[in-house]
This record gives C-alpha cells, sequence and structure tokens, in this order.
C-alpha cells in the first residue's frame, strides 16, 4: 500500500507545495528513500473536515502508515526509518543536534525589531559553529553522506535565506563557506527541488508573523 502524506499547500496557490519546513522534512525523507507517496495538500486557513479527523491538532505533516495517520515530522522521520531501513538516514548520535539551534535563532532575529538585541549576533553565533563543524566533518553534517540531520535542515536553511534577504536585506556572511557550500549542496537535490517552496510562498508564509 503506497504511503500517504498530508502536507501545508500554498498560502493562495492550494496546488502546490507550501511552506511548511516540517512538512518539507518529511517529504525529503520520503524522496531520499525512494518511496512512492500519496501527497494531499491541506489549506491550512480552510482545513477540510477529513483531515481535522485525522489530525486533531490540524497539523501537518501527517503520514499514514498501515491505515494508521501519524503526525510531527520527528517521529515521522523515526518511523520511515524503522519501516524503510535502506537506504539508511540514521545520523550518529554525536552529530544529531548540530545546528538545532539555527532555525530558533533565525525566527527570533527575523522577528526582532530592535537592532541591539543581540539577536543577530546569536545567530551568527549557531552560523559560526556549524560553519566549523562542517570544515572538521563536512560536506554533510556526518560527513560524505546527507542523513536525516540534514534533511531537517536544509528546509530551515533555505526559508533562513529567503526570509532574512527580503525582511531584513540579510545574508549568510561570506566568510562562512562551508555554510555556503552545504546550502548549495542541499538546495541543487532532486529531492529539494521536487519538494521545496517557491520564494515567494515562503516570503507570504513569514509576513504576517514579521509584521506582527
Ligand atoms: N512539531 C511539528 C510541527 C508541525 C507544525 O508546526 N506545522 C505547522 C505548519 S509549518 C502547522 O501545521 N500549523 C497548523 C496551522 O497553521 O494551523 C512537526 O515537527 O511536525
Amino acid at each position: 500500500m503506497a504511503l500517504e502524506i498530508c502536507v501545508k499547500a500554498a498560502v493562495g496557490a492550494p496546488d502546490v507545495i507550501g511552506d511548511c519546513p516540517f512538512s518539507q522534512r518529511a517529504l525529503l525523507t520520503l524522496e531520499e528513500k525512494k518511496l512512492s507517496y500519496k501527497l494531499h495538500l491541506i489549506n491550512l486557513s480552510d482545513k477540510p473536515q477529513w483531515f481535522l479527523e485525522i489530525s486533531p491538532e490540524g497539523k501537518v505533516p501527517v503520514v499514514k502508515f498501515d491505515d494508521k495517520w501519524v503526525p510531527d515530522s520527528d517521529v515521522i522521520v523515526g518511523t520511515l526509518e524503522e519501516k524503510y531501513p535502506e537506504p539508511s538516514l540514521v545520523t550518529p548520535p554525536e552529530y544529531a543536534s548540530v545546528g538545532s539551534k539555527i532555525f530558533p535563532s533565525f525566527v527570533k532575529f527575523l522577528k526582532s525589531k530592535d537592532a541591539n538585541d543581540g539577536s543577530e549576533q546569536a545567530l551568527l553565533g549557531e552560523l559560526e559553529a556549524l560553519e566549523e563543524h562542517l570544515k572538521a566533518h563536512g560536506p554533510f553534517i556526518a560527513g560524505e553522506k546527507i542523513t536525516a540531520v540534514d534533511l531537517s535542515l536544509a528546509p530551515k536553511l533555505y526559508h533562513l535565506e529567503i526570509a532574512l534577504g527580503h525582511f531584513k536585506k540579510w545574508k549568510v556572511p561570506e566568510n562562512l563557506p562551508h555554510v555556503h557550500k552545504y546550502m548549495e549542496l542541499l538546495f541543487s537535490r532532486e529531492s529539494f527541488q521536487k519538494t521545496k517552496a517557491a520564494k515567494e510562498h515562503v516570503i507570504l508564509g513569514w509576513e504576517p508573523k514579521v509584521n506582527a
């Protein structure tokens, strides 16, 4: 039985994949494991009743395994690894939390209205730590092979690049060449190209949060 997955539809474009990094993480895992799946695009502003019945919290992604709908990208990725171990995307435990503070730091800086609140510096610190890690262990977090931690970080770095570029005219500094190469490597993958949201939808998705 083919797997089924519900992901966010783009705001104002219900027929294309939207800007949810957790949904893209789950899709990337399916793609990298070469699994076939049926895609359901969910308009989060007008959730259909059938979706609310299978996802009581109303969140995406949710994946149907053996007739049971499972929410939460952490659980989904873990279940996919368990049920479909080849190719393995397991990240060695010592590398599993590399880059994990980048997304919250990015969101804080993006929403910040005070240039002196330290949020830019905090994000830079996280990106510098990633640079050092990649310099020592790259090109991926765990070395030569892509693993789950890269598939979690990829959509988040994509949002960071687009949203900070648009709303703050900010770029990842050029003195972080390994981070730049890492982003290029991730974003150019076939799995990423197939599952990414369009730039304009990422911007539209962040707009209400930035202007809140
Ligand atoms: N911890 C969850 C987070 C999922 C999540 O927050 N999804 C957002 C979209 S990116 C959502 O469905 N929000 C519900 C809504 O906007 O109504 C995961 O990793 O899957």
